[in-house]
């Protein structure tokens, strides 16, 4: 969605809104509404109703309502509940950092590269460490694509390498030295107790100590990532959410002209 025809719609729809003090939006603009889930170690009851209003009261907001809750196995119940956020946020100061290349289709990131890199881009990508996520990856790689986006195999300057997942981080290593890839495509979707963090932080070093990490452009990409952690850890690039291939192949293009030809 686009930020800006966002607010201007509101805008004409709703005069209260205020983008110095933006608060959730239920039915009615500023109304704060939220919506939760969540799970007590209690049985179902009229104790257990108390106990999920009081936390969520704890938690900040106003009028806490449940709206459906359930036992789910005796001694645990679920809750949906709403209650009303007072705090607000400044959206005009908002400043996210980003992958920094212009989103081109496939067609014109075909023609750039064979313009000014004047060869195919060999990327490696891969699920790494103990991850058996593999639809990330291959939405950005795998051939059919994902969501009427064409994966990387698809792009005729591109030869695409998806190793699938589980692939530890000395494996991924030694193929991309085989391959003499480019471009290392990361995926990382499990993030309990950070493990992601581990995975990506070996990867950078592993990559270092074989005199390679300057050699490759990096890049991460998962749905709890950001460009932001990327770049931190060490990575060229980060993907969140709703990337798609050409995204990507966009940032690879740009990114290889820029270190080839300045
Ligand atoms: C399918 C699934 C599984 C399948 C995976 C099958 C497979 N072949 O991939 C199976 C059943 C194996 C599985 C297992 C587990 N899962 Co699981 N799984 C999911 C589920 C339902 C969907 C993930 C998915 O496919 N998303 C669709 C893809 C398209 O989205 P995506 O990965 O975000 O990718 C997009 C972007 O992030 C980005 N992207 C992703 N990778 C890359 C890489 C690059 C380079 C780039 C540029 C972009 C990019 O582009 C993609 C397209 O836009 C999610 C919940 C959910 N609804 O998201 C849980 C979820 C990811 N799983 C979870 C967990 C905990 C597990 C297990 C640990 C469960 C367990 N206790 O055993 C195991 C871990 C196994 C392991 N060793 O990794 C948690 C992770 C929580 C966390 N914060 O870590 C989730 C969020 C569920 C939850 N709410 O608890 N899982």
């Amino acid at each position: 969605m686009s930020g800006g025809l966002y607010s201007m719609e509101s805008r004409d729809f709703d005069k209260t809104l205020d983008l110095t003090n933006i608060r959730p939006y239920g039915d009615t603009m500023n109304d704060g509404k939220i919506q939760l889930s969540f799970t007590l170690p209690v049985p179902a009851g009229d104790e257990a109703i108390e106990a999920a209003k009081l936390l969520i009261k704890q938690m900040g907001l106003e009028n806490p309502q449940v709206v459906f809750y359930k036992e789910l196995t005796p001694g645990f119940t679920f809750f949906n509940c709403y209650g009303s956020c007072t705090h607000s946020v400044d959206y005009t100061v908002i400043h996210v950092p980003k992958v920094e290349s212009t989103t081109w289709d496939m067609e014109e990131t075909d023609t750039f590269i064979k313009e000014n890199i004047g060869r195919q881009i060999r990327v490696l990508g891969a699920s790494t460490g103990t991850d058996a996520h593999t639809v990330g990856i291959d939405a950005i790689m795998n051939m059919k694509g994902y969501a009427g986006h064409y994966g990387l195999e698809r792009y005729e300057m591109i030869e695409a390498l998806n190793m699938g997942s589980q692939v530890p981080n000395e494996e991924f290593i030694a193929k991309a030295i085989e391959f003499k890839a480019d471009v290392l495509l990361v995926s990382q979707t499990v993030t309990q107790k950070d493990v992601h963090i581990k995975n990506l932080v070996e990867l950078v070093e592993l990559l270092e100590a074989e005199g390679l990490r300057d050699k490759v452009i990096l890049a991460c990409g998962g749905p709890r990532l950001s460009h932001e952690l990327a770049k931190e850890l060490g990575y060229d690039a980060g993907f969140g959410m709703n990337t798609y291939a050409n995204d990507v192949a966009s940032f690879i293009a740009q990114e290889m002209n820029r270190r080839i030809n300045g």
